[in-house]
């Protein structure tokens, strides 16, 4: 692999890595979950830069002088600069055009897709204002990596203002076939906005294909599927499937630190003592992760297999998220109903089924969890890559733990030994749940290894790699400063 000496990177997202909450005891910083930022996160500690995202924090204007800070705080590594948002341009950009309408749309949840003008120009002037602070704040020269729907305009925006910047801007989540892409009323100026990067990267290569058929509607675009070329206004740029991964050494290490394996032990030991199984969810409480339908699958498991009722113990980890959109809030009441309507039927002397975390937990208490588990659900409805499901893989070091993997997440292309599950089946959710609990310990371990083979090759390094590789390619007929090994 290149090993390269970098221009500066500067990381573009809507939400910041690192919030700053005002709280009775002064400022607390929290450290925010979600695929992007735990991806990313790890990444800029290691190479420095800067990080440009929306100041969300009731406390994040406190801890920034001239709108800036390093993070993370014990030890910083980089800087942090924060775009403050009026409640407006949140309710529009966010709220409403980036959640109710891309999110669901790209998700192929058409009927839930809302879009209006206004919530438009609000979409359009906040990545007019990311455009102008970042164009403020790059270094000459810089390798800019943008990310995801929240900012479809940006490319094009930052082009316009500093055409010395490499620009690469990853998709996180499907893009969706033309005909329902068309159903964006401003679907040809996102297209051009992205065609503003010079490399454009998405999940999968079914994703990065569908891009391309869109983007060949334009007038006076041309697109090369084989090449992974799109023409267009006298640039080529280049549209390519990067995968998203995960720091599979990292995770491994921190499972076998002496703190995270005492805690996967304690669990371990309390869950023998009671000849109990544990099957673990973890995801943002949203409605493409199929949170209800999960519930259902084990409701019709509980119901199907009686001798196994005592012997398991759920868990789910849903943390609150979007909160500002009604939906949102809607699904996290009905959660906490439907998962307290599941213990009142299945209840059991001294013990619920079904253990709720209704928030965040501490990272490596995650992958602790994750390592004393004997199975993992995912049961997205339609998901870009899903972390969880790596992650899951790369924190099981006793080879104990099964994957459930829906079939319309992007990590099912790669974690072929997971049982795959279709997400609007519950009986066969249920099936297969009573599959991985009565699996050999041989075939766990056989399938767990084959996996756990592929995302040491396939690691989140990787990932960053290949597209700075690509940015690489695209700056050596800029006359960039870089040096092979
Ligand atoms: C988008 C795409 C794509 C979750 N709960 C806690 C916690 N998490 C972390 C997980 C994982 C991340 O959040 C969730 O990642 P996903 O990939 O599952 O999902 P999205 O947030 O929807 O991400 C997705 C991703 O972008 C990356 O490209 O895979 O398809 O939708 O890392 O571990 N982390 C901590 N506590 C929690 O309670 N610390």
């Amino acid at each position: 692999m290149l090993r390269l000496e970098m221009p500066p990177l500067v990381v573009v997202t809507s939400r910041e890595p690192y919030v700053d909450e005002r709280t009775k005891h002064g400022i607390r910083t929290i450290q925010k979950a979600g695929g992007v930022v735990s991806a990313l996160d790890p990444l800029m500690q290691q190479l420095g830069g800067h990080w440009v995202a929306w100041g969300s924090g009731s406390g994040d204007r406190e801890t920034c002088q001239d709108g800036s800070r390093m993070v993370p705080a014990k030890n910083p590594r980089y800087r942090l600069h924060r775009l403050f948002l009026d409640p407006e341009e949140v309710q529009g950009f966010y709220a409403s055009y980036s959640n109710q309408g891309l999110w669901p749309l790209c998700h192929l949840l058409i009927e839930r897709a809302q879009f209006s003008e206004d919530a438009y120009l609000q979409y359009r002037r906040v990545n007019q204002r990311f455009a102008r602070l970042t164009a403020e704040r790059a270094p000459k020269d810089a390798w800019v990596f943008s990310h995801d729907y929240q900012l479809s305009l940006l490319p094009g925006m930052l082009r316009a203002l500093r055409p010395d910047l490499t620009l690469a801007h990853f998709w996180h989540i499907p893009w969706p076939p033309r005909r329902v892409w068309q159903l964006v009323p401003q679907h040809r100026q996102l297209l051009e906005g992205l065609l503003g990067a010079d490399v454009l990267g998405f999940q999968t290569a079914a994703d990065a294909e569908q891009f391309m058929g869109a983007a060949a509607t334009l007038p006076g675009a041309s697109a090369d599927p084989v090449q992974g070329i799109v023409h267009w206004r006298g640039r080529r740029v280049r549209v390519q499937a990067f995968p998203i991964s995960v720091d599979f050494r990292g995770i491994q290490a921190l499972v076998q630190s002496v703190r995270v394996a005492r805690f996967a032990h304690r669990i371990r030991r309390w869950l023998d003592r009671r000849g109990q199984k544990l099957v673990i969810a973890v995801e943002r409480a949203d409605y493409t992760k199929g949170c209800l339908q999960r519930l259902k699958g084990w409701e019709i498991f509980m119901r199907r297999h009686p001798e196994w009722r005592h012997q398991v113990t759920f868990l789910q980890v849903v943390v609150p998220t979007r909160m500002e959109v009604p939906e949102y809030r809607q699904l996290f009441s009905h959660l906490e109903a439907r998962s307290a309507a599941f213990n009142r039927q299945w209840a059991r002397p001294g013990r619920p089924p079904l253990i709720t975390i209704p928030h965040e937990v501490d990272r490596a208490r995650l992958m602790g969890l994750f390592r004393a588990a004997d199975v993992a659900i995912i049961q997205s409805l339609f998901d870009g890559m899903n972390l969880v499901a790596k992650e899951f893989v790369a924190s099981q070091v006793d080879h104990r733990g099964v994957l459930l993997l829906s079939r319309t997440a992007g990590a099912a292309e790669a974690l072929k030994e997971a049982l795959p599950i279709h997400p609007l089946d519950p009986e066969g959710a249920a099936e297969s749940l009573y599959q991985a609990l009565t699996m050999p310990k041989e075939e766990r371990a056989e399938r767990l290894r084959v996996m756990q083979r592929y995302l040491a090759e396939h690691d989140l390094e990787g990932w960053i790699e290949d597209i700075l590789a690509a940015l690489y390619d695209v700056s050596l007929s800029r006359d960039a400063r870089i040096v092979a090994p």
